[in-house]
């Protein structure tokens, strides 16, 4: 296993690092210090080829103030927050209004534009960096001098570990996570519609027409939200749904955890034999199935199209700053933010 690290020459004033962890068993996760992007995880397939199953620029400098998020550590609250504000014990704060009149993914400024400070390592065990930022007082708007760490880790079981550790001195809201698109089809062969998923959720968060949740979680039960028994992803992509149309036309939703299973997400390509497993204590995940993703753009195998990949953002839910009922976003001062998602990879016939 090894950590190498190359540099990325944005301009003459700024140098990005990228890491390429590599276990004994080939699997390579590439990453920037960049917003703590990640660029490629490459995996076999079934006949043991390599190849790349997230979506990543050609082009480094495309990732620069990249409106989808590929790849990127979303920060400090991922999601919407509605009106741009929220009111925490009396205090009403103003956030930036980058999406109509919700912030979304911390504001136009979010940690995903942030260079974070990086320390590789390795044990026994894992390789991995650790990526380290000081959000400082009302930065975004958000309150509280928050000290970040996330550590991106690989072992040689194939499991890729992000872990999220954060302290505040003011309590403030705080729900990271990671916005990598999901394909395993294997260096963009074809969409995400065959993929075939089992989801452990009951519930999901209801949307308006403006993409907030409306304070309702809707049980999945009979509806193309229900992958408790697994399901292609393709069904909602073409289902005619209130809610999957309000997502133009597919999934943008916050699942709600049973936590009842031992991985939260399974999903598998039945051609390439690839199958990812998720396993989280995040109380819920926004599973989105790019959408939106706009054609055109140069990506490391291929042109994007809509439904190229599907992000699973695991967090607690920024709804919780205007409704009951949701996992709450709040860290309390003093409070250890420690949250981990592991993404393991592996195949079946
Ligand atoms: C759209 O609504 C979606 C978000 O969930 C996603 O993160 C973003 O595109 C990239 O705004």
């Amino acid at each position: 296993m090894k950590v190498d690290v190359n540099n990325i020459n944005v301009n003459k004033d700024q140098v990005w690092k990228l890491f390429t962890l590599t276990n004994d068993n080939g699997m390579t996760v590439e990453f920037m210090n960049y917003g703590c992007i990640i660029t490629k995880i490459q995996v076999p397939d079934k006949y043991g080829n390599f190849e790349n199953v997230v979506l990543g620029f050609e082009d480094y400098q495309d990732y620069r103030a990249d409106s989808f998020y590929l790849g990127a550590l979303i920060g400090r609250v991922a999601g919407r927050i509605k009106g741009a504000s929220f009111q925490l014990n009396g205090k009403t704060y103003t956030l930036d209004a980058n999406d109509g009149d919700s912030c979304l993914h911390g504001g136009s400024i979010g940690l995903n534009q942030i260079v974070w400070e990086a320390n590789p390592f390795q044990d026994n065990n894992r390789v991995g960096v650790h990526l380290c930022y000081q959000c400082v007082d009302g930065e975004a708007g958000f309150p509280g001098s928050v000290r970040i760490q996330v550590t991106y880790s690989l072992d040689n079981a194939n499991q890729f570990t992000i872990q999220y550790k954060a302290e505040t001195d003011q309590t403030t809201p705080l729900a990271l996570t990671n916005h990598s698109y999901f394909n395993l089809s294997g260096d963009l062969k074809k969409t995400i519609h065959n993929h075939h998923l089992v989801l452990d959720s009951n519930r999901f968060a209801e949307l308006d027409d403006t993409m907030l949740p409306t304070g309702m979680l809707q049980h999945v039960e009979g509806t193309s939200f229900d992958f408790r028994k697994g399901r292609e992803l393709g069904q909602g992509l073409n289902d005619r749904s209130w809610q999957n149309q309000v997502a133009n036309n597919g999934y943008d939703h916050y699942f709600i955890f049973n936590h009842k299973l031992v991985h939260q997400v399974v999903m598998k390509d039945f051609d390439s034999g690839r199958v990812l497993t998720i396993k989280t204590n995040e109380p819920g995940v926004v599973m989105y199935t790019s959408n939106t993703l706009t054609d055109g753009l140069r990506f490391a195998e291929g042109i994007s199209r809509q439904y190229l990949g599907v992000c699973f953002e695991t967090q607690a839910s920024p709804a919780s700053l205007h409704h009951e009922g949701f996992p709450s976003a709040i860290l309390q001062a003093g409070e250890t933010y420690d949250k981990q998602t592991i993404f393991t990879f592996s195949v079946e016939e």
